[in-house]
């Protein structure tokens, strides 16, 4: 039984917590997608990890992941990543393999990712940390993966200060490199996690373009990256959140405005700590957004949803969500191709009534009190998607599965 986990909003619908309570059962995670832009967190009693590159299964003792194929590798931030996990208690050597095709970030591509960025007419708010460059880099065929770094034919072909900067890793990342098909050929692992990276809405394809990453955020990414065929993937998990986030720039419908909702951006912000994990940039928030989930499940198959961050609207009189945008004056539930028509959309919103009581301790979704499960089953009717596990807190305990 092999999933895919994706974020189907903007990120940071809490993949890393969601991926990390589903890996107990799994025996090999591989993060499919993205690179040091990511944060997931995952939170296990009074610890807390804040991974970028290293997949949300390495918190177990005993589970091997892999950086796979549709990954862009930062060594310098790969290494700092896991000597802070050391600190944390967790040994990873012989567990962490790395994709022999993922591509390499270099520490140029990074410095030009800031500057193509601030000099952008409509700056996308990139994370500053080489993602587009390096993606880029590989579409044009001049990318260095990491089998290059063994490879000296590929390898004098670049400037000698990055190969000197590659090889003073070369002996650290030998031992971890990995045929990542050879790998699970031989393996046959029963059941495979595979983990994506932002969200479905970030997505280079199905994203709101151009204010999108350059990475496959999509499950339709998920088996290029762990390098398996797509009939391998038995399901389809996509995890958002009660609300939504987006850090960056870009066009985002049901954004909270002062004018009409007074406070509301700032309490769900501090509530749910909307800050970024890498960058530390603080999230802009806004109402479910149900046209751009419905668009979400659609085009990437998902064949069940995860609701996080339902605890947040604990204490909230009502809840609102958008359930279609009016565009120049038309009413729609289509989810616009043209970033430009989905700045101007504004939302048609619904309210539901409040639950007024705390989520944090239930575990049973049958203990959800009655306005809660109302929501649910309103997202499930509108997404024609089930909601089949429910997350009330930050961590690993707080995840309700539905029976
Ligand atoms: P990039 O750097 O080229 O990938 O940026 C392009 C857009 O993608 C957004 N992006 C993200 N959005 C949400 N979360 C991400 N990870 C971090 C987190 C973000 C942070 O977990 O909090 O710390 O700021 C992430 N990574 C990329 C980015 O904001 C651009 O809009
Ligand atoms: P990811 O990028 O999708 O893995 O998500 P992030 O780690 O960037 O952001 C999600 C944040 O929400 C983290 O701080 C998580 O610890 C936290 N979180 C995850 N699920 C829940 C939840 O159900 N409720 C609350 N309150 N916090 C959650
Ligand atoms: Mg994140």
């Amino acid at each position: 039984m092999n999933i895919t986990v994706i974020g189907a909003q903007w990120g940071d619908e809490g993949k890393g917590k969601i991926v990390d309570f589903l890996a107990a059962d799994a025996d090999l995670i591989v993060r499919f997608s993205g690179g040091a832009n990511a944060g997931h967190t995952i939170v296990h009693g009074d610890r807390t990890y804040k991974l970028h590159l290293i997949p949300s299964g390495i918190i177990y003792e005993n589970k091997t992941v892999i950086l796979g194929t549709g990954m862009v590798i930062d060594p310098e931030a790969l290494f700092r990543e896991l000597s802070v996990l050391e600190e944390q208690g967790i040994s990873w050597k012989g567990r962490v393999l790395i994709s022999s095709r993922a591509h390499l970030v270099l520490p140029g591509y990074k410095r030009q990712d800031i500057e193509i960025d601030k000099h952008r007419r409509q700056p996308i708010g990139t994370t500053g940390r080489g993602i587009g460059v390096t993606y880029a880099q590989k579409s044009m065929r001049d990318g260095m993966r990491l089998a290059d770094l063994f490879n000296p034919a590929r390898l004098d072909l670049i400037d000698p200060n990055d190969r000197e900067y590659l090889l003073s890793y070369a002996e650290r990342l030998e031992p971890m490199m990995v045929d990542i098909t050879g790998y699970i050929h031989r393996e046959q692992p029963k059941r495979m996690l595979l983990e994506g990276a932002q969200g479905v809405l970030l997505d280079l394809d199905l994203g709101t373009y151009p204010y999108v990453s350059s990475g496959y955020s999509a499950a339709a990414g998920a088996a290029l990256g762990a390098g398996i065929g797509p009939r391998k993937i038995d399901g389809i998990l996509g995890v958002f959140k009660a609300y939504s986030t987006r850090v960056g720039n870009g066009p985002f419908p049901t954004e909270f405005k002062k004018e009409r909702d007074g406070d509301l951006e700032d309490l769900v912000r501090e509530l749910g700590h909307e800050y970024g994990v890498t960058t530390g940039r603080p999230r802009r928030c806004g109402y479910l957004d149900l046209v751009a989930l419905r668009y979400a499940c659609q085009s990437n198959g998902i064949d069940g949803l995860v609701l996080t961050h339902i605890d947040i609207y604990d204490a909230m009189e009502s809840v609102q969500a958008c359930v279609a945008y009016r565009i120049d004056g038309k009413e729609t539930k289509e989810f616009p191709s043209c970033s430009e028509k989905l700045a101007n959309a504004q939302p048609v919103l619904k309210g539901f009534p409040g639950w007024k009581t705390p989520l944090e301790k239930i575990t049973r979704y049958g203990d959800l009190p009655q306005a809660a499960k109302d929501y649910i089953t309103f997202i499930e009717d509108y997404t024609e998607t089930p909601i089949t596990i429910v997350s009330v807190g930050s961590d690993r305990s707080q995840t309700i599965v539905r029976r």
